[in-house]
């Protein structure tokens, strides 16, 4: 076994004792009360999940491990002459719970270069889609396509113990990881650069390589590749994406199958799709306008007129948050190092001037503040990656992190399948006519 892959072995043998006797003496403890409007309203603040790579509080945003993205900035090993952390690093965090060394994420690098080969039928497939799909669509098809190549499948296919399940899911894993930025950059370089496609090289870091194979070469593209893959990696396990790969993984659905479902949730509107909204939003509000520099008073118009048209201001508001998300306020800070002067990364930060008191003003947003999407699609834009329908599969690539981390973490802890209980609104009524619960 590789020095990672037994070091995960040993913290989940480890935990698996340490759960067990957490729930023989507090199992029958409630961590929460299930309200009606929870019932019907998104089961928003209902505790029902253990996720163990990330944690997000409403006020302070995620943590990594424990760790805030300010202090992942600083702890984590860098690119020589970077300043982003590597998301190498990240992930190693995740599976783990431990900061890595340099040689930790030397280590992960290698074994993701040595297990990027992506099969020439899984472009083939790519390449039988229309060239007017939505990269996203593609980018599912892709990692459907590559579910051939599943360990897990394989083996359990083969009679494999329940207690090694874990054994092939990490092997999935790694596979998969490795092989995402390729299939990304050859998505970006079929639609929109005339299927002119650039070959990896073997001596960068994972998201580094993915930057080189789209045709960005510019060394803060890179870095600004590292954050990115960095921080969009994990968001607890509640939101859509990563609920649904465990969901999904929970029916033992092998890495592949379970990660597409999770990408098919990242690509709705409310969810990671709203980072090309975010885009085409501010492109359609230049255009009405007339002008690439707007001022705050016809923004605010601007925001006025979407909000009567019955549409949501993408990239304001989340399910959790109840303040800026850390991870704008880090992508700000990279505008303010890299290109303070960009007029469309300057509208940005005008438009977060004045959104959140006209959200406010609503009465019914729970939280006014910008999310990740509102600002990374500012800072693409500013490198050339203008082809904003592209901007999800770049957030699906890092996202595997977390929740194939996670998806260890799974089957490691011997999770069963995912079941909750539902009712019928017929069922409701009668127990509020106090008719009893038909559903005991
Ligand atoms: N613009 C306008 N209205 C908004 C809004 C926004 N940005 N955010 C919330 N609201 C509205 C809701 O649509 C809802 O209206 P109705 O009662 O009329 O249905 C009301 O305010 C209450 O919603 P909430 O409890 O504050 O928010 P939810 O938890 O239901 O939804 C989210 C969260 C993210 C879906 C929502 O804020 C939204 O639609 N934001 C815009 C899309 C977006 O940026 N999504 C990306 C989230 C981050 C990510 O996953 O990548």
């Amino acid at each position: 076994m590789g020095v990672v892959k037994d070091r995960f072995k040993a913290k989940a043998d480890a935990s698996n004792v340490e759960i067990k006797d957490l729930i023989k003496e507090h199992g029958n403890k409630k961590i929460g009360e299930v309200t009606l409007a929870q019932a019907y309203q998104g089961m928003r603040g209902i505790t029902g999940l253990v996720t163990e790579t990330s944690l997000l509080d409403a006020q302070e945003g995620i943590r990594f491990r424990g760790y805030s993205i300010p202090e992942l900035q600083e702890k984590l090993p860098k690119a020589p002459d970077g300043g982003e952390p590597l998301p190498e690093g990240l992930f190693f965090l995740m599976l783990l719970g431990e900061l890595p060394t340099e040689d930790d994420v030397n280590h992960i690098t290698n074994t993701w270069q040595r297990r990027s080969h992506v099969p020439n039928y899984v472009f083939a497939t790519i390449d039988a889609l229309p060239i007017s799909a939505h990269p996203m669509t593609m980018f599912v098809t892709a990692v459907m396509a590559l579910q051939t190549e599943s360990n897990f499948a394989k083996e359990y296919a083969k009679g494999i113990s329940k207690k090694d399940y874990w054994s092939s899911i990490y092997d999935d894993t790694m596979d998969l990881i490795a092989r995402l930025p390729r299939i990304a950059a050859y998505i970006y370089r079929r639609k929109y650069k005339n299927n002119e496609h650039i070959q990896p090289n073997g001596l960068l870091d994972w998201a580094g390589n993915l930057a080189h194979m789209m045709g960005y070469e510019d060394e803060s593209f890179k870095e600004l590749m590292r954050l990115y893959m960095t921080i969009h990696a994990d968001h607890e396990g509640g939101n859509v994406s990563a609920h649904t790969t465990h969901l999904v993984g929970s029916a033992l659905s092998d890495p592949f199958l379970s990660y597409a479902a999770g990408m098919n949730g990242l690509a709705g509107p409310l969810h990671g799709l709203a980072n090309q909204e975010v885009i085409k939003w501010i492109f359609e509000m230049q255009e009405e306008l007339g002008t690439d520099d707007p001022t705050k008073e016809q923004i605010a118009d601007y925001v006025q007129k979407t909000l009567a048209a019955g549409k949501v201001v993408p990239g304001y508001g989340h399910a959790v948050l109840r303040k800026t998300d850390p991870r704008f306020t880090a992508q700000m800070e990279f505008g303010k190092k890299h290109m303070p002067d960009d007029k469309l990364v300057n509208t940005v930060w005008k438009i977060y001037e004045t959104v959140p008191p006209i959200l406010q003003s609503l009465g019914k947003v729970k939280n006014p503040w910008p999310n990740v999407d509102a600002h990374s699609g500012a800072l693409l834009v500013h490198f050339g990656l203008v082809e904003y329908e592209f901007y999800t599969v770049l957030f699906a690539v890092s996202r595997s992190l977390g929740v194939l981390a996670s998806l260890c973490w799974d089957r490691a802890l011997g999770f069963p399948l995912e079941r909750p209980k539902s009712v019928t609104t017929e069922s409701v009524k009668l127990w509020l006519e106090g008719k009893g619960q038909i559903w005991d």
